[in-house]
């Protein structure tokens, strides 16, 4: 078991010895589980150095997901209760940031090797936002479908600081011919058919300023499993784009067509990114922008409250638009009523939101719907695609009066 002692000292090159010596199996050590409301939810509960106790998703590669009362601790998600979310198995714990190199290369004028001291000398941004899992809530799609069989909890909301992507690929220097940047990080397949993970963005949404190298996360470096040293940050796009460990940015003068870009993070080309359940799509776009989401926070599903006034609580967000407004039911959708919004912490971020209800003794249909400035709302109920993305149902939480 790992001990807290050693956590507290804990630096990124110890990371690899703490992780082999202790946590390869974190979960038997600690034997708690929670059950995720779906079928075969169970799942352990696991500690990772940096990491507070976690749901438990996967060994190898670590992921986790944070538990969902997190969520009604505040509208930043602590760096360790933040989700993680891996592809390959071979992910980089020996990081040492004074010898980290970032390569720019590919369709540029002057390719360039920079070290972690050299970002942070340019002048830095910073911006809150959201990163969600594509899978997020997958647990939840009926019929079911494989993937990570993931609740509500592959979601969180940080601050980040760093470089804009721009300042990198101006110094560099992007040729004329540029059509799309592509992103590798440190981590490795184990397996040679495994492809390597790395991810692209078009020319334009790269340079498009708010896209960021980030190398600190709500005011501390990120956790070794956020990737450190370096990250990229694409505001209001799902995780896939977030590289970890960055080290690799490549400007392409064509568009990228491997594994993670041509067959998987697709979703139907319609306008609900859904097909009829258990069918296939025809024709397929890569994964882009969140759609609007918003959770109750305060009250789970099946709990027990008392009658008369209780106030609701949560967050709502979406792909940039902003959220304009949110609105309660407790009759199951018959009947709305706007909630008060939260501080506005930036369009990428999660908007807090409050409402007092008052509750007769019996059973009660809590619902949320958000609605963001581009007209953008949530449907009533789920769509269904294969790969089980995007859920953004209004979610229904039943609760007892008495
Ligand atoms: N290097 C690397 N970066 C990666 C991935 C990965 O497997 N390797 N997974 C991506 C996916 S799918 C998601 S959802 C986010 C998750 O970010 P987090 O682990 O910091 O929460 O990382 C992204 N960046
Ligand atoms: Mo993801």
């Amino acid at each position: 078991m790992i001990d807290r002692r050693n956590l507290i000292r804990y630096s990124a090159t110890t990371f690899g010895t703490l992780l082999a010596g202790a946590a390869l199996d974190p979960l038997k050590a600690l034997a708690a589980t929670v059950t995720l409301p779906f079928e075969n939810g169970e799942r352990p509960l696991v500690k990772y150095p940096q990491k507070r106790l976690m749901i438990g998703l996967t060994e190898r590669p670590p992921q986790l997901e944070t538990p969902f009362s997190v969520f009604n601790e505040g509208v930043i998600t602590p760096n360790d209760a933040f989700f993680v979310r891996y592809h390959l198995a071979g992910i980089p714990l020996d990081i040492d940031p004074s010898t980290f190199t970032l390569e720019v290369k590919g369709k540029v004028d002057k390719p360039l090797k920079l070290s972690l001291a050299d970002i942070k000398k340019m002048p830095a941004v910073e911006i809150i936002a959201v990163n969600q899992c594509s899978g997020n809530s997958r647990g939840f799609f009926n019929p079911r479908v494989s993937g990570g069989q993931l609740a509500n909890g592959a979601m969180g909301n940080a601050r980040w600081k760093g470089v804009p992507l721009k300042t990198v690929l101006d110094k560099a220097g992007v040729q004329a011919s540029a059509k799309q940047v592509m992103f590798g990080g440190m981590d490795q397949p184990v397996v040679d058919k495994t492809p390597d993970f790395a991810k692209a963005l078009d020319i334009d949404h790269a340079r498009d300023g708010e896209v960021m190298l980030a190398y600190a996360m709500n005011g501390q470096d990120l956790p070794v499993l956020n990737g450190f040293p370096l990250r990229l940050v694409v505001p209001g796009y799902f995780g896939t784009y977030w590289v970890k460990h960055l080290n690799e940015i490549t400007v392409l003068d064509d568009v990228l067509d491997n594994f993670w870009m041509k067959t998987a993070y697709r979703i139907p080309d319609n306008d609900c990114h859904c097909v009829e359940p258990g069918t296939a799509p025809k024709a397929t776009i890569p994964i882009n922008r969140f759609v609007v989401r918003s959770f109750i926070t305060n009250v789970i599903d099946g709990a027990k409250i008392r009658t008369g006034t209780t106030t609701l609580k949560g967050i709502a967000f979406d792909g940039g638009k902003g959220i304009k407004e949110v609105a309660v039911s407790t009759d199951g959708g018959k009947t709305w009523t706007p909630a008060k919004l939260g501080k506005e912490l930036g369009k990428y971020s999660f908007r807090e939101w409050s409402l007092p209800v008052k509750l007769r003794a019996g059973a009660h249909d809590l619902r949320v719907r958000a609605t963001n400035n581009g007209g953008q709302t949530q449907p009533m109920e789920p769509s269904w695609n294969p790969a089980g993305y995007m859920r953004n149902v209004v979610e229904s939480v039943r609760v007892t009066a008495g």
